[in-house]
Formats: C-alpha cells, structure tokens, sequence
C-alpha cells in the first residue's frame, strides 16, 4: 500500500514496503506547514543562470509510473547498464552513452563525457520522491579526485542544491557510495545528479535510487506556507546598546515580502551573499574590448547592487562590502595579461595596478551612490591556507607574499571616513591557522591599515566555544582591531533533538559573546549567514535560526533569552 498526499491532503493507503535499508516511519505531513526537515545546500558550483532549465515532471511520472507498477505501486529507479535504454539524461553540455567497460560489474556502465562545467553529468528525475526519504546508490570509476551525487529542486521558487553523497574514485577501478536524503514535501522539479568538481569522464555502474520506508505520494508539491514573523522579537532591538545584528542576503531573498519583512524586522546590517564579490563586479566582455583602455583598470559593472544596498538604504541598514580580493568567485582571466587565460599570467606590478583600480572602483561607487551605507569592507578573505601558511592563490602566485598588506594599502587609501577595513576567514579559531592570520596580519596593523578581524564563524555544535573565545580575545590583544562575526552559522547533529542541542549550543555561545563585550572587547557586529535553513550554503547541517517556513528555532529564542540574563 502506499499513501496519497495532494495539497489538500487527501490521502489514501499506506504502504508497508521498505526498499531502502534503515528506512523507519516518515512524517508523511513534512513540508505541510513548510517545515520540513530538509537538508538542502546551495552549492557554488553552479551559477543559476547556467543550471539546466526547469526538468520536464511529465517524462519522469510516466518513466517511474510504468516502474511503481511493478514495485507495488512505490516509485524506484534502478540501472545496471544492461541494456541501451537510460533512465539518466544528460545535464548541461554533458555526453551520455552505454559503452563497454570492463571494469563494470557486468562489463556494461554508462559512460559521461564532454562535462564542461563541475555541475555538467546525469539527472534522474525525482518528482515521484516528493515528501519521502530516499537512498541514493551508485558505483563511479574517475580521473576526477571525487564524483559527488546531488540533489536539486525548487520549494518556495528557490532553487536549492545539495549534495546526497561523494565518492573519492581512481580511473583504473569502480567505489560504490551511498546517501540517504529527506526530500521535502513542497519540493517540486526534483532531480538526482552525477557531478564532479573536475571536468574528467565519469563512468558509472549500479545506480538506483529508493524510498526508506513506507512510501507516501504526493500528488503535487504541498503548499510551501509560511509562519506570521511579525509577532517576534526583534535580534536588533535585543542587541542595540552591544553591537549591529546583520544576515546575509541575495536579491531573491529581498523580492519575497516574507523574507524581506522579517529582514527588517531583525537586522542593522545586511551582506550580499554573492553580489559585492569580484565575479560579480568584474565585466570581461567589456574589458576585453578594449584592452589598451582595461588592461590596468579591469571594467566593473554594479548596476544589480542596487537591489541590496538599495534595500539597506531605505530601511537604515548598513551593509558590510563583502569581499576585495579572494581566491575563490573571483574569475581567474583577471590574472591574465591579456585577460586570457591560455595567455601568459600577468606580472606583479600589473596585477598591483589591477588590485587597486579595482578597489578604487568599489569604493568610488558604492561611496558616490550610497554615501556612508558600507560600515566594513571585507578587505581580503580567505589568505590562510588549512595547511599552514599563506594561500597559495593567483593573487599570492602573481603579486607575492605581500599581496595582504598592499590590498590594504590600497584600501586605506580609498576608502571613505568611517568605512572600517577587516581581515576575514573560516576557521580563524583554530590555533595553527590563528597563528598565520596573525603573522600576515601583524605588518598591516603596523601600517595602521587594518580595523578589524571578521571571525566567519561557520562552525557547529562540536566546536569548543571557550577555544573560540580566547582566539578572538587574541585578535583584540595582538593586532589592536575589533571583531565583526562575519558568517554565523551553527551546524547541528544528525540526533532527534537536533534542534533544541543546537538551541543550547547558540545560548551558551551568545552569551559568552555578550560576557566578553560586557568585559570591554570591541564585538562590534555578529551577522547570520542566511534566513532560513534550506537556503543556506550549508544546509544539511541546518544551521540557521528559522525554519524553512521562518517558523522560529530555539537557536532564535536562544539568541534573544540570551540577553536576559546579562
Ligand atoms: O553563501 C555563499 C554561497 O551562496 C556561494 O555559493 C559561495 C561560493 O563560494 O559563497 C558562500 O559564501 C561564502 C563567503 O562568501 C565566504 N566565506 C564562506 C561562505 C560559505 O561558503
């Protein structure tokens, strides 16, 4: 037997056949009431204009009725390569063919070529999974370090993207992996897929996904409703007289009145999760027109920050410009001489007028048009490399080890009266990698170029809290700067009471925070890396303070029952 579950929540029959293994009883209303347990991650590999369209649900319902029909009416994909017939399709540019290998269980795989980008490789289409917990199954062989399956679909009209499992695979012999994942119920356009970070074939044998438990089907995807926000508490009248209260947004968030409203209610201070970075700013079509007038001064294009700094403007925000110069979403032509990267790299003293020109760009613009609005600029993110050391990115390769010091440099000289300048990374907590923050870190303080060390701060319900208080307290003491928590996010575990451990674990962490500013550390800003949890980079771990439909947690009554007690 199986359940029916449309919008309305008719239903039928309840199934007792259990495909997957470990599969227990499921919360068949999940998503109902927009609360699902879902454990979505946007992943960056992807930018969505590249992301393969809208998948036809027509296709996969006939695909997998024809299926359910011979598995008592529970939908299950499974593909041995035996025959010619794929149920995969190819996504983006991706080539997909049975061939003959015999490294294959059966001498018999699919084989996926011509992948021009990390998310290009194989959907399944998923639709009938709607609502219920799957496993998902396969064998891979690689010249890629690693082959990740992945989730994607649409709940609310953002597009979520998670990954379901990865496997680290060699070229010459088949790893076979294995995840479980809890689809929402108001999920719709759901789609299981091959990826890889590189761009090397893959080939695969034995893929199949399945349903944990007893099944329940979804007709369409439930409504996705959403809590009344406008009754809590506010996280920036709780924390006015300490310090600004900020979230990471995008321009999707902000267009849904929902998510706007609750932004406003909440925050002094917003991020643009993406839109202030260099991939977003830097213009290649325009620079490379022209290359005796951009060879030097990159062109920039900033007309889509209107959304964000607009936003901020009208409802007295500040906003934190997020970030200069940083390894990653930061287009690798720009280290180019010519803008080319078959070229040869640009020099030092090159790569130093393009560092500068394009700080000077940021800080002209955003101080033209939104005079005193950025608060702290993200100067350079992300330089300490979790090996020890300096990153050794193109900015490192091209410019040499002092490539912090002069993008602070430039920094200071552009940047307007009050914008204060910080240093940002992950992990800034731990000993080893605080040692080499501070090493590279200490000449800028010298120079009098540096305010402040935001601490991102994505971490989880296992990090030693005291750990984290006394590395920050070390920032303060040796450099001189303030702290801004840049990107807070508290993951929580996979136990039952996940959210009220998490809940804890935000109580103790706050006021700790609150203890050490009360003492007279300079904490001057503690932004959230996101809204709710399945829109979050690391959703799996859910570790936001509101659920999916912004219902609160108790990490968000943690936060403001935080304050009572100092
Ligand atoms: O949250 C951001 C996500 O949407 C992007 O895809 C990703 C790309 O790198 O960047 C995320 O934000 C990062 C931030 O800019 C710097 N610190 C780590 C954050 C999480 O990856």
């Amino acid at each position: 037997m199986r359940k029916l579950i449309s919008s309305s929540v008719a239903l039928l029959l309840v199934l007792a056949l259990s495909s997957c293994s470990g599969g227990g009883a499921q919360k068949p209303d999940a998503g109902l009431a927009g609360n699902e347990a879902a454990s979505t991650e946007i992943t960056t590999a992807a930018p969505a204009d590249t992301q393969s369209g809208t998948p036809d649900t027509t296709a996969v319902t006939e695909e997998l009725s024809n299926d359910m029909e011979e598995n008592n009416g529970v939908p299950s994909i499974t593909e041995d390569f035996s025959g010619n017939e794929l149920i995969a399709v190819k996504r983006g540019s991706a080539i997909l063919s049975v061939v003959q290998d015999d490294a294959a269980k059966d001498g018999r795989a699919l084989f996926i070529e011509g992948r021009k980008e990390s998310w290009n490789g194989a959907d399944y289409k998923a639709e009938l999974f709607r609502g219920n917990e799957i496993e998902v199954k396969g064998s891979f062989r690689s010249a890629n370090k690693a082959v990740r399956v992945s989730i994607q679909f649409n709940v609310r009209g953002n597009t979520t993207y998670n990954m379901v499992f990865a496997v680290n695979t060699n070229d010459s012999s088949y790893t076979a992996g294995s995840g479980k994942y809890t689809i929402p119920a108001s999920a719709e356009h759901i789609v299981v897929y091959i990826e890889s970070d590189e761009l090397k074939d893959i080939y695969c044998d034995d893929f199949s996904v399945n349903v944990c438990g007893d099944y329940t089907y979804y007709e369409e995807a439930a409504e996705a409703l959403f809590a009344n926000t406008s009754e809590y508490p506010s996280l920036r009248d709780t924390y006015a007289d300490l310090f600004r209260i900020g979230m990471a947004v995008s321009p999707t968030i902000l267009s849904k009145p929902q998510y706007a409203e609750l932004v406003k209610a909440q925050c002094s201070s917003i991020t643009a999760e993406n839109d202030m970075k260099p991939e977003a700013i830097l213009d290649y079509g325009t620079s490379v027109s022209d290359l005796d007038k951009y060879r030097e001064a990159p062109a920039m294009k900033f007309a889509h920050l209107n959304v964000e700094l607009g936003f901020a403007q009208e409802n007295g925000m500040t906003v934190r410009g997020h970030t200069l110069v940083w390894h990653s979403q930061t287009p690798e032509w720009l280290f180019y001489k010519d803008y080319d990267k078959n070229g040869e790299l640009a020099d030092r003293e090159l790569m130093l007028k393009r560092m500068e020109n394009y700080i000077k760009g940021m800080m002209e613009w955003t101080t033209e048009n939104y005079p005193g609005l950025i608060s702290a600029w993200d100067v350079v993110n992300e330089a300490a490399d979790d090996n020890g050391g300096m990153r050794k990115s193109l900015w490192y390769q091209t410019i040499g080890e002092d490539y912090i010091e002069k993008a602070f440099e430039y920094a200071r000289k552009y940047a307007p009266e009050g914008a204060k300048l910080f240093y940002n990374d992950y992990n800034s907590y731990q000993k080893r990698k605080q040692e080499d923050i501070l090493a590279f870190l200490k000449p800028v303080a010298a120079a009098g170029n540096i305010d402040g060390v935001g601490m991102q701060s994505h971490i989880g319900t296992y990090m030693s809290i005291n750990e984290y208080m006394v590395a920050l307290k070390k920032y303060v003491d040796e450099l001189g700067v303030e702290i801004h928590i840049t990107e807070l996010d508290i993951g929580a575990d996979k136990s039952d009471d996940w959210e009220e451990k998490q809940g804890k674990y935000f109580s103790r962490f706050m006021k700790k925070i609150i203890a050490l500013k009360n003492d007279g550390v300079p904490i001057t800003s503690l932004t959230l890396w996101g809204i709710s949890d399945s829109l979050s980079w690391k959703a799996g771990d859910r570790p936001l303070v509101f659920r999916d439909d912004l219902s609160r947690k108790p990490a968000f009554d943690a936060m403001i029952n935080a304050r009572a007690e100092d």
